[in-house]
């Protein structure tokens, strides 16, 4: 009995210097067989063939330490050399040449100046849902149900006629004044959809930036400054810029943003179409019925609001000339810009 423990104590220390000179994975198996298999295997053969009951108690309870104690190694063994063995297929000093860096594409890159712009002026950025229920794309927008716009023409519908694809992204500015109250100063950039043939001015999906000022004491000079200021920080100081009645049935009054082109310096080219001009915004003061259908009192609060369309944005500020370029998968083009 002592013989066999001191056996076992032999073995111990054996397996603990073998196990330092393990170099790969039959070094393991070897080890397995050696220790786990062949030794506890003679041990159990041994603890058989005695016969006191407290001896073999004794016995067994060593050859069980022993057990858990060669799998515990012979485990954590293979533990360490599976993460050495997969750290060392790397080496990150291989030289590597032609890597190809890439960049980011020119609408985000547009979006993100025209983003910091509007933060920096205290505009917080809001995103909701582009597939839309028609409450929130038309009926608190104003727009009564015999509107064009409404027309299953111009509108991608969903599940006709309450689902839709969103037109503009002034649908999240309405949900955003259905769950706060004024003053909001928000940007709602993200895609839209109409119903249009490709051309080079148009696509059926694109990018949109809106934005929504609504508190008291807001004024149709608070939607001059901001706007111009926009312009100014994107296409420089030296651009002129002009705001010209439309309709929207969303905003009252309304006004066109022009911009003198960018082209020609406004001497009249074929990017403006002989005018001088561009448009490039649309905007207003929030419709007074757009403001009570969220639940603001329109005699305390007044609010303007408008909206920019990033991909003829981009054309005019990398001079591209057709939206299609935006969507061509050309990264040497885009370093350029
Ligand atoms: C435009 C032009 C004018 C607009 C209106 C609103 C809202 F939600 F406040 F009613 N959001 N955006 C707006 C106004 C959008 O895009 C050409």
């Amino acid at each position: 009995m002592l013989d066999i423990v001191k056996e076992i104590g032999k073995k111990k220390e054996e397996l603990i210097e073998k196990i330092s000179n393990v170099k790969d994975n039959k070094d393991i198996e070897i080890l397995k067989s050696e220790y786990i298999k062949k030794f506890l295997g003679s041990l159990y053969k041994e603890l058989k063939n005695i016969e006191d009951i407290s001896l073999k108690k004794e016995l067994g309870k060593e050859i069980n330490e022993f057990k858990n104690f060669a799998n515990e190694k012979i485990e954590i063994l293979k533990d360490n050399f599976e993460s050495k063995r997969n750290f060392n297929k790397y080496d990150v000093s291989i030289f590597k040449e032609n890597i190809k860096i890439g960049c980011s594409h020119p609408l985000i890159k547009l979006y993100k100046k025209i983003e910091n712009i509007f933060v920096s002026m205290g505009f917080s950025i809001v995103q909701g849902p582009e597939i839309e229920l028609d409450k929130y794309n038309f009926e608190k927008l104003n727009m009564p149900s015999h509107h064009p716009a409404r027309d299953m023409q111009d509108t991608f519908y969903v599940t006709h006629p309450n689902i839709l694809l969103r037109s503009h992204t002034s649908s999240v500015q309405v949900r955003t004044m259905e769950i706060e109250s004024p003053p909001i100063q928000v940007i709602s950039p993200g895609t839209v959809y109409r119903v249009d043939d490709i051309d080079p001015q148009h696509t059926p999906m694109f990018y949109q930036v809106e934005g929504l000022m609504v508190g008291e004491g807001i004024s149709f000079s608070n939607l001059k400054a901001v706007l111009i200021k926009l312009l100014k920080e994107v296409f420089g100081t030296s651009i002129k810029v002009r705001f010209r009645p439309t309709y929207y049935p969303y905003t009252e009054p309304s006004a066109a943003i022009d911009m003198s082109c960018v082209e020609c310096g406004g001497k009249g080219c074929r990017t403006c179409g002989n005018s001088g001009w561009i448009v490039v915004l649309g905007s207003g003061m929030v419709h007074p019925n757009v403001l009570e259908g969220v639940g603001y009192d329109s005699e305390k609060y007044t609010g303007f609001a408008f909206g920019l369309g990033l991909n003829r944005l981009a054309l005019l500020y990398y001079g591209l000339g057709e939206i299609r370029k935006i969507y061509e998968n050309n990264i040497s083009l885009w370093k350029q810009l």
